[in-house]
């Protein structure tokens, strides 16, 4: 596989700083980690980054190899703060069991509710760059369920952020979404195929969208190239064909992946676990297990930008509280009139921007207070129980 240039260029920038010569670099280490890690190394810890969350275990991919960590002594209260693959972590190698003492700030966190009757967010995959969001094209394009995905991927910004700190994680990028639509040699029709493909790029404003094929090999090369650069994660319904993909980037069969070929999303899981796996090409991928639904969870900035043609046409409406249902002179109305503002892509915007309201006025301002201060008050425990340990070593 050749790839271009451009898309090596964040590894390259690196190769003549200390992070390239790291042993984690393959598991994308960089500067930026590496001086968040700093006080931590001065407190004698290793870095080290999740592979594999699997009930009460980890594993941590450190400078020593792969170790396990119990993750009794790192489950926190919090669910958004429950250690998830991708996370980077404070590694105490002389304890038995090594255990982790704490997570570094997660630059980016997938974040999905997890069920519509709560208010906890459930953090499925955490520092990555891409979010490769996988439809089969076995099935019939739930373009609905597509924007909910791209919702949530575009609120990924700043792990931390989603807690309600908001200095946390001001400022900061969110993942990149692309949709990949997965087994492309069952549309062998390349005029179907690419109705199919624009279909998809109506609804996703500014987002690639990428048939691959892990059958014939069409598109992988250009996925390859994607995602050599940094972190990206699988999601999408069971049986998209996310572990296959794994593997034909792997060059081998790493993850199991379902034996019938005709059932998507139907069944059991074959993926039970998130794996994060270093990818030959270059990059860093985890793939997830397949999702049933992905419930909102604070993804008002990713519904504005799903639907930003929306909120572009709503700045035309003649009164700025405009709900876009029976008022005089309301611009989102008339593009429904006339046409050029499908039906299902406003519903789907409404039902979407109504879900979120609910999940944020669940999660009110009180407990995400109280979250961090818990957050806050254990880290500092955590520190003052180091200083006592390295003073009595000393
Ligand atoms: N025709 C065709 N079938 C594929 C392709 N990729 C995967 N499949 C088939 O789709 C089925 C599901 O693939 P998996 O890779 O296990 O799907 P998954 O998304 O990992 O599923 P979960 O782990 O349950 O989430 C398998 O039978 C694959 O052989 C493809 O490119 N073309
Ligand atoms: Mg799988
Ligand atoms: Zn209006």
């Amino acid at each position: 596989m050749s790839f271009p240039s451009s898309s090596l260029s964040s590894f390259s920038s690196l190769s003549s700083s200390s992070a390239a010569a790291h042993p984690l670099a393959a598991y994308g280490w960089d500067d930026d980690w590496a001086a968040e890690f700093a006080p931590y190394a001065a407190q004698g810890l290793v870095p080290g980054r999740v592979v594999r969350v699997d009930r009460g275990r980890c594993d941590i991919a450190t400078p020593q190899g792969t170790v396990w960590a119990d993750t009794a002594f790192v489950v926190p209260r919090d669910p958004m703060r429950i250690i998830c693959t991708g996370d980077w972590a404070a590694v105490d190698a002389d304890g038995d069991p090594r255990f982790v003492r704490t997570l570094l700030p997660r630059r980016t966190a997938f974040v999905r509710s997890t069920s519509s009757k709560r208010s906890e967010g459930q953090v499925l995959a955490t520092n990555v760059d891409h979010i490769a969001i996988c439809v089969s094209l076995a099935v019939e394009l739930d373009l609905g369920r597509v924007e909910r995905f791209l919702a949530l991927a575009m609120s990924s910004a700043g792990g931390d952020a989603l807690l309600g700190d908001a200095a946390a994680g001001a400022g900061e990028r969110a993942a990149e979404p692309l949709v990949v639509l997965t087994k492309a040699d069952l549309v062998p029709d390349a005029a179907v195929l690419s109705h199919l493909v624009q279909d998809i790029e109506h609804i996703a404003p500014g987002v690639q969208v990428l048939p691959v094929s892990s059958a014939t090999g069409e598109g992988i090369d250009v996925f390859a190239a994607i995602v050599s650069g940094g972190t990206s994660v699988l999601l999408g319904a069971s049986g998209a064909g996310k572990s296959t993909l794994a593997n034909t980037l792997l060059g081998r069969e790493v993850m199991e992946v379902q034996a019938a070929r005709d059932v998507d999303g139907k069944g059991r899981h074959t993926t039970t676990t998130r794996n994060l796996l270093v990818l030959p090409s270059g990059g860093v991928l985890i793939d997830t297990p397949g999702l049933r639904g992905v419930g909102l969870w604070d993804a008002g900035v990713g519904v504005e930008q799903v639907f930003s043609e929306i909120e572009d046409l709503a700045e035309g409406c003649r009164f700025h509280d405009c709900v876009h249902e029976a008022e005089p002179g309301c611009a989102v109305l008339a593009a429904i009139e006339d046409g050029t503002l499908p039906q299902r892509r406003f519903d789907s915007y409404r039902k979407l921007l109504r879900e979120n309201e609910r999940i944020v006025a669940k999660t009110d301002a009180r407990v995400r207070a109280e979250i961090r201060r818990d957050w806050k008050r254990k880290g500092a425990e955590g520190r003052a129980a180091m200083e006592a340990k390295r003073g009595r070593i000393r």
